[in-house]
């Protein structure tokens, strides 16, 4: 429980800082880091590594901000999250 709650605050404090164009690996990171951490089903884990994958693909193409909602989405999704449900 703990453990999750460290990730929720590393991915909030990340949330918060200013958009920029070199943001989106570290972002791209925090969420690997929180599906290593994390206990969440197979099926969660696929959804929410795809949309990583979709948002480092985009930050590759050049599209910063497609990214980072992408990734901003990932995001939420892993700090919303709840094993139990
Ligand atoms: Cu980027």
């Amino acid at each position: 429980m703990t453990r999750i709650f460290v990730s929720a605050f590393a991915l909030l404090g990340l949330m918060a800082t200013p958009a920029l164009a070199g943001h989106c690996p570290q972002d791209a990171a925090a969420i690997e880091h929180a599906l290593d951490t994390m206990t969440i089903s197979d099926e969660d884990r696929a959804e929410i590594s795809a949309l990583k994958e979709e948002g480092m693909a985009l930050h590759e193409a050049g599209d910063h901000a497609g990214s980072e909602a992408m990734l901003a989405d990932a995001m939420r999704r892993l700090l919303t999250y709840d094993a139990e449900a």
